[in-house]
Formats: structure tokens, C-alpha cells, sequence
């Protein structure tokens, strides 16, 4: 995963119709090629004027309170996020549909939410409550999950919770394909989730290496 200056938009862990019919390839190809596009453009064009920055990590752009103009630093949280947080939510879904929870974030699912079932119906009601743009995420707190909303590209990295799920809720995600039905947008997205690299995160956070 290119991490640093410049940024390159790395291509998708699978190809632009892998994830139909849930979301079609057109919605992907522009996701991907464009709006995630647009952000890396914008945070290469923020780091080429501050050279300071230019060896820092993406989650340290994020997370380190750089001394910076606050036109600047408003710049950089945005367009660092925005990156940030699509490469998560492309990354948390797979092609190989209907992959079982299993393992260690199984129990935790079970132990935090009552189970799959009632985590589903938990997680599709925080996606449906995010007004404007904004995303879902499934985190970690010790060995508890939970469940939290975040306005456009904010990130959980600097709220002490580990990310172990996101769901992109802003309309260029979905108006395409399901105009303004989020929820079945939301319902689809459940069979997408690549609950393997969902387990592995779930496992580094209680190790404390993400
Ligand atoms: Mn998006």
C-alpha cells in the first residue's frame, strides 16, 4: 500500500463489477477512479507545498497535530481522510460474498451486540441516522465493538478506537444504482463485507499493532 508522498491511487482489491449486483461497476469505476482520485490529488497538492510533511504516513497526517495554518490543516484532515477512509471501506469488502463471521470478532459481535442479527440491525440504523455525508464504523474498545457515526471524512483514528468496519454513506456511494434508498444500499453492503480482513483488524487492535 503506497502510505506516503506522493500518494498513488492503488488499484481496488478487485475488479469494478466484482461487487455486483450489491453495488455496480459504474458506481465503483467513479468511486474509485474519481472521488478517491479527487482526494489524492488534493492532499499531493497540500503536502507539495509543505515539504515538513512530505515523509509522514497517511495516519500520521491524520492523527499529529501539526503546527500548521489552519487553512491549511483543514486542507490536509480533509483530503488525508478522505483517502484514508476509502481505501478502509474498499478494503472491508470482498467479491467472495456471504464469507461467515467467525473466530474471535464473532464472540465480540456476540458478547457487544446479541449477535449478528441484532448487529446488522444496529449498524444499518446508525447508516441511516448520518445526515449529509458521512460514514458508519464498526470499532474496537478494548474488547468491546462499537458502533459510531462520523461526518464526512473524519476518521476514528484520533477518537482512541480501533476501525474495524466502515460503510461509506455519502450519495456518490450508492445514488447511482438505488438514487436516494440508502437502506437497501446498507441491506446489500452486508453480503460484501470481507469479514476475514475484518477478523485480522479485530485481532490487531487487541494486540495493540494496527
Ligand atoms: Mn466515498
Amino acid at each position: 500500500m503506497n502510505n506516503c508522498y506522493p500518494f498513488k491511487n492503488t488499484p481496488l482489491p478487485y475488479d469494478y463489477n466484482a461487487l455486483e449486483p450489491y453495488i455496480d461497476c459504474e458506481t465503483m469505476r467513479l468511486h474509485h477512479d474519481k472521488h478517491l482520485q479527487g482526494y489524492i490529488d488534493k492532499l499531493n497538492g497540500v503536502l507539495f507545498n509543505c515539504r515538513e510533511l512530505q515523509s509522514s504516513c497517511l495516519e500520521q497526517l491524520i492523527t499529529t497535530g501539526f503546527r500548521l495554518r489552519d487553512s491549511i490543516r483543514c486542507e490536509l484532515r480533509k483530503s488525508a481522510g478522505g483517502v484514508y477512509n476509502h481505501r478502509f471501506f474498499f478494503d472491508s469488502m470482498t467479491q467472495n460474498s456471504h464469507q461467515p463471521c467467525d473466530g474471535m470478532l464473532y464472540n465480540a459481535i456476540c458478547k457487544s451486540f446479541g449477535g449478528i442479527k441484532p448487529f446488522m440491525k444496529e449498524f444499518k440504523t446508525a447508516a441511516l441516522s448520518v445526515f449529509g455525508s458521512g460514514y458508519a464504523w464498526l470499532v474496537a474498545t478494548g474488547n468491546y465493538l462499537r458502533i459510531i457515526t462520523l461526518p464526512n471524512q473524519a476518521t476514528p483514528l484520533d477518537t482512541g478506537y480501533k476501525p474495524i468496519l466502515c460503510i461509506d454513506v455519502w450519495e456518490h456511494a450508492y445514488y447511482l444504482q438505488y438514487q436516494n434508498r440508502r437502506a437497501e444500499y446498507a441491506e446489500g453492503w452486508f453480503d460484501l463485507i470481507n469479514w476475514r480482513k475484518a477478523g485480522k483488524r479485530y485481532e490487531d487492535a487487541l494486540g495493540g499493532c494496527m
